[in-house]
């Protein structure tokens, strides 16, 4: 049984995620925070958007961005408190916003109590509430890269063992054959449900079920080794099952599990409407610029395979499952940088971008500050990085020889810091996010592209965004409707069809700084433009440069 054509409000929603370190400081020490949001919930509200997704606020050391989490039930200090949590609720919903929080139950912080009691000694009651393994003649268990460089285990003196950490040392992996700690998973997320909480992020979910004969992995291309070793365990889709039993069927809540490592083939395992998440987060175009070397080791990517990427993933969820469709978050470069041209046509290419994630097929998650074309950041040198993946990326860099130069180079194309320089409210000096010190260092292009002059300016890419919700809402073959992308079209074109009963819109998207001719079957398809992001006529026959329109067809 699927509920491939039920109307539920996360398939028709357009979320926007706030990172909330870098969206408003509401108390002047530098460093984004819950009153910051609260006091911008008009705007988000003016966004036209149905659901914020928070990334983690609960109680965190911060060595990883706030994905180490030392105490489930309370907020970080450093962001506001439990009372500002409850009023930032109200106040989403009070505005027919949905609230997603990020939960990260893959892993918990080293500072834990939990964590704590567990070094303590090998027969502590909490010890296998995580994984502990004695090392081989003086070395780790096995061969594991963690995410973060070196070992993905790290050896804790007292007892003499290792532990498990995929991501960094301050991150132990939660051991889920333990039915003690799922049941303390389980509470906690009640505890959210119960204050009123609309969703789940889960952070990479498609890890939790470990692999416990914990054997080498045979390839050095780090992202078979996640889909081989650390995702898709042999217990996730049981695990998932009794989560879904003992927490999620019981609210009326969305479940988006992050997956890296889940695959086409294997999807629709993870999806189920009784047994299963709602949606998953896969990453196939998300590595498409990886080299073998991971996200310092950039490639160039072709828009073809962009296409067929994007069409395999419809492909799996046509039938069964809904898809998720995103350009950008926290984890990656900013989209226009990434996968536009963030000089000459930022704004054209912004608003194909857009564009895109408006019309696919699929719920659009908006990453904030994409909405208003914010860009990477360049740093001038490592020591400027806020991000302990690039930190430690430069680390194992330096250790084989790689020169800074040439590192900052692939940082600064492809890392994690340009997604959160502090969003970029006004042209005024620290761009309006703080009146303290800013935590990061932001984007000194804020005088240019910032929210406050792109509020007053009709054809912004913020008024483009909002004018592209309203498109997507005003015709639910948007959200319901098939897809069908034009084959044999030339390379730089993305051209599709949305289609509902009578209703037909094309979508064309011109992926380059040439203008393009199109080709005579489709322009005698094109009746009314319904939006288009160049603010005069569209010419007929053609598309300019990073040209973007819907057409009725
Ligand atoms: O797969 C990846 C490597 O390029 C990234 O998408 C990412 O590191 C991975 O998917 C897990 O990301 C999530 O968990 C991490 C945290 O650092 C990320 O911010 C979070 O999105 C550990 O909690
Ligand atoms: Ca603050």
């Amino acid at each position: 049984m699927d509920r491939k054509t039920d109307r539920v409000w996360w398939k028709e929603a357009v979320v926007y995620q706030i990172y909330p370190r870098s969206f408003k400081d509401g108390n002047g020490d530098g460093v984004g925070d819950l009153r910051g949001i609260i006091d911008n919930l008009d705007y988000i509200q003016s966004l036209g958007v149905d659901a914020v997704w928070l990334n983690p606020i609960f109680k965190s050391p911060n060595d990883d961005g706030g994905y180490d989490i030392s105490d489930y039930y309370s907020i970080q200090p450093e962001f506001g408190t439990m009372q500002e949590f409850d009023e930032l609720l109200a106040g989403l919903h009070q505005r027919k916003l949905k609230l997603i929080m990020d939960l990260v139950l893959n892993h918990s912080s080293d500072e834990h109590v939990w964590f704590q009691a567990s070094r303590k000694s090998k027969d502590n009651p909490y010890r296998d509430y995580y994984f502990w393994r004695p090392g081989k003649a003086g070395s780790p268990p096995n061969n594991w890269p963690s995410f973060f460089g070196g070992s993905a285990w790290q050896l804790d003196e007292a007892t003499g063992e290792y532990y498990l950490h995929l991501f960094s040392k301050k991150q132990p992996d939660l051991n889920w054959e333990n039915p003690a700690l799922r049941n303390e998973l389980y509470q906690l997320m009640k505890f959210w449900l119960e204050k009123g909480v609309d969703g789940l992020r889960l952070d990479v979910i498609s890890a939790i079920s470990k692999r416990i004969d914990f054997s080498d992995t045979t390839t050095s291309d780090f992202n078979e080794t996640i889909r081989l070793k650390y995702a898709n365990g042999p217990r996730l889709k049981e695990f998932i099952k009794e989560a879904k039993d003992q927490v999620w069927n019981n609210y009326d809540v969305l479940t988006v599990g992050e997956g890296p490592g889940i695959t086409p083939l294997n999807a629709l395992d993870y999806l189920h409407e009784k047994e299963g998440l709602d949606m998953i987060f896969h990453f196939g175009h998300m590595f498409l610029d990886q080299g073998k070397g991971g996200r310092f080791d950039p490639v160039p990517w072709s828009l073809k395979d962009f296409k067929a990427i994007f069409k395999t993933w419809d492909d799996t969820f046509k039938d069964h499952g809904w898809g998720s469709v995103f350009l950008g978050n926290h984890d990656f470069p900013r989209m226009v940088s990434r996968w536009g041209n963030d000089t000459r046509y930022w704004s054209e290419s912004s608003k194909l971008l857009l564009t895109l994630l408006l019309t696919m097929r699929g719920t659009p998650f908006i990453f904030m500050g994409d909405e208003i074309g914010m860009t990477n950041i360049s740093l001038k040198s490592v020591s400027e990085s806020q991000d302990i993946e690039t930190k430690t990326g430069w680390l194992e860099a330096k250790k084989i020889g790689i020169a800074e130069r040439d590192f900052l180079k692939a940082a600064n194309y492809a890392g994690r810091d340009n997604a959160r320089t502090p969003f970029q409210w006004s042209g005024l000096q620290k761009a309006g996010f703080t009146v303290g010190t800013p935590w990061m260092k932001i984007n000194p292009n804020h005088a240019r592209i910032n929210a406050g002059f792109q509020d007053y300016d009709p054809n912004s890419v913020l008024n483009y965004f909002r004018r592209m919700v309203k498109t997507r809402k005003a015709h639910p073959l948007l959200t319901y409707g098939s897809y069908k992308p034009l084959e044999g079209v030339v390379d730089n074109l993305f051209i599709f069809l949305r289609e509902k009963g009578q209703e037909k819109l094309m979508i064309l998207l011109n992926f380059s700084n040439d203008v393009t001719i199109l080709p005579k079957e489709v322009s005698v398809q094109l009746n009314t433009l319904l939006i288009g992001n160049y603010p005069d006529q569209h010419v007929q026959g053609e598309l300019r440069p990073w040209e973007a329109c819907v057409y009725q067809c």
